[in-house]
């Protein structure tokens, strides 16, 4: 009689024994490569070797401006804390403390360099409420490739209010402050000198002829916006630098230096990462009017300027050449220059933004090819950088490997028949990439 609960237990104690040996052999094993030297860790334990970070709440909503001088001392703390004493190895071998922990290796460090805090920079980005969610992804991507390791300020403008839902998104993804403004009218509206009738037919004719954004009103606001006003915003005015980021854009390649101290250091004004031609039929005159100009004003014109990038006649025509403005590195001040104003002005008087559809690329490129010494101006060959059809790949493969690019050489533009890049590399008396006769 005593024998059946024996039975019983002995079986319930046999099916548990059976259900752990299952469920241990049933478990996912982890291979971890370690990133740096390729090599399989043995025994590596993730919930060991990675301390879930203690990332304090980001507080968003309410004010339009962030300050997140506190969020930014915190980030430091954990990171200093995290890690610790980075050992200095030469070897590629992954490294083990005293801990057994895995330890960041030594060229890591850079990933945690911060900015200088004697360069007044930041993003600038103009967008509609509803480009909010690629816009998203274009600053997911500066800021994993880029400014987590920098974390400077962004400012973002817009002709309309901002809704609370940008704001929000914006300010958690974002490793910076965060500034939003609403463009003042004047900034975004007809000048009264505009004849609106001869605007209205503008856009029918070119409408007709299918020309791309030809019946924009909104996209003629942008392209003054972005010539003449965007750099007096007042929400610019306590920076030297910016970095223009659209939606739509990827970063293909870590970037793991400043560049806005690139550009200071180097005594660099504008930077750039394709190069392209203009539609012709956007800016009939532009070239006329930019000749006058500088005939008038011959002072603005630099000594050691790039005008042969722009022309292929020593000025008589423009050769459509410019740099594509929605990357853009810059020194603001170039914009506040007197030259600068004086030209936009100048453009601006004669109507052409509404009367055309004048672009504020070339009107960017035009200005820094003739007002800078063309030294003052940088091709950034190493970002990988897309937007729409048109990307920029590093060409050498090592490169590609080192900064953990993910585009296709194929897919490189710089180097094809409607970029300007081979033009650009002549001018400059560049040397091109060896890998360059593969990709044209
Ligand atoms: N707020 C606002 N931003 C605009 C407007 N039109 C264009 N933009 C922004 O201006 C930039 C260029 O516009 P986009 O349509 O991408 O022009 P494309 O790149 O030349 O095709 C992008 O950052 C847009 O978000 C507009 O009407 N309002
Ligand atoms: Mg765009």
């Amino acid at each position: 009689m005593a024998k059946l609960p024996i039975i019983r237990i002995a079986s319930i104690i046999g099916a548990i024994v059976l259900i752990y040996g299952f469920s241990v052999l049933s478990r996912p094993r982890y291979v971890y490569v370690d990133s740096t030297s390729n090599k399989i860790i043995e025994n590596f334990n993730p919930q060991v070797a990675v301390p879930p970070a203690q990332i304090p709440p980001i507080q968003v909503g309410g004010d339009s401006i962030k300050d997140n001088s506190k969020e930014e001392e915190l980030a430091n703390a954990q990171i200093h804390q995290q890690q610790p004493k980075i050992p200095e190895v030469a070897s590629n071998d992954p490294i083990k403390g005293d801990d057994g922990l895995l330890k960041v290796p030594a060229d890591k460090s850079k990933d945690f360099i911060g900015k200088d805090k004697d360069i007044k920079a930041t993003f600038v980005t103009l967008a509609r409420n509803s480009e909010l969610f690629k816009l998203i992804e274009s600053i997911r991507s500066v800021e994993d490739r880029f400014n987590r390791k920098f974390n400077y300020d962004w400012v973002f403008l817009n002709d309309e209010e901002f809704t609370q839902e940008f704001k929000d998104l914006t300010t958690a993804i974002c490793s910076g402050k965060t500034k939003y403004g609403k463009i003042p009218k004047e900034h975004w509206s007809y000048p009264d000198f505009i004849d609106m009738e001869k605007a209205a037919k503008a856009r029918a004719d070119m409408k007709a002829a299918k020309i791309i954004y030809g019946d924009s009103e909104s996209y003629r606001h942008m392209c003054r916006f972005e010539s003449g006003f965007f750099w007096q915003n007042p929400l610019l005015d306590e920076y030297d630098w910016y970095w223009r980021v659209e939606p739509e854009i990827k970063i293909h390649c870590d970037l793991d230096y400043d560049l806005f101290k690139f550009m200071r250091d180097n005594n660099k004004k504008y930077g750039f990462t394709i190069s392209i031609h203009e539609f012709s039929k956007t800016i009939p005159t532009l070239w006329q009017h930019t000749k006058d100009f500088i005939n008038e004003n011959k002072q603005y014109l630099h000594p050691n300027n790039l005008l042969d990038f722009i022309s292929d006649d020593n000025g008589e025509t423009y050769n459509l050449c410019h740099f594509w403005s929605n990357f853009e590195i810059a020194d603001l001040n170039f914009w506040r220059s007197q030259a600068y104003r004086d030209y936009f002005n100048y453009l601006d008087k004669t109507g052409g933004f509404f009367y055309e559809r004048w672009g504020d690329a070339p009107i960017h490129s035009i200005a820094a090819a003739l007002f800078l010494d063309k030294n003052e101006i940088h091709y950034f060959e190493d970002v990988g950088y897309n937007h729409g059809v048109y990307t920029q790949c590093p060409l050498n493969a090592q490169y590609r490997y080192d900064h953990k690019c993910h585009c296709k050489p194929e897919s490189d533009f710089t180097f094809r028949g409607y970029s300007c890049g081979k033009k650009y590399y002549q001018v400059m008396g560049l040397e091109k990439p060896k890998e360059w006769v593969d990709f044209q």
